[in-house]
């Protein structure tokens, strides 16, 4: 049986966030603002679908796309980068490759006991976030 994200996910972990949003060329007073955030996820898994849908205070961000299919992501909000992404299982792992200005720009999200985990990548820096079931 296939992993299955589908649920509304809180952070409770936000490791080298600044690092990251450094990388991506986020400004500081937006930087400052975005560290200071716990924000939600809402996944919605069926079959090869799915949405992830990021909520904050203060900017929220939806994606949406099918495995193993590439797609045109336009970063609205975040860093407004347009770039082709491509999400694949690596066994229970789901790893997006997201091509564009930016290197070694992608994601990661898995499933540890009751905890998802989301690795976020861009250029040398690596940002590890942890969310618990809402
Ligand atoms: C999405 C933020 C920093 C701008 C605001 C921060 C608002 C809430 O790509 C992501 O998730 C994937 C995997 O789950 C699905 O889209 C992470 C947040 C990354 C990057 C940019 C700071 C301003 C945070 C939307």
């Amino acid at each position: 049986m296939p992993v299955d994200f589908s649920g509304t996910w809180n952070l409770v972990s936000n490791d080298n966030f600044e690092g990251y949003m450094v990388a991506l060329g986020i400004d500081f007073a937006t930087r400052k603002i975005a560290k200071m955030l716990k924000p939600q996820k809402v996944i919605k898994q069926d079959g090869d679908m799915l949405s992830i849908h990021t909520t904050s205070t203060f900017r929220d961000y939806m994606l949406q796309f099918k495995i193993g299919e590439e797609f045109e992501e336009d970063n609205k909000g975040l860093d407004n980068r347009k770039c082709k992404s491509l999400v694949t299982w690596d066994n229970d792992k789901l790893v997006c490759v997201q091509i564009g200005e930016k290197k070694n720009r992608g994601w990661t999200h898995w499933l540890e006991g009751d905890d998802l985990h989301l690795e976020l990548r861009c250029e040398n820096q690596v940002c590890r976030q942890v969310f618990k079931r809402a």
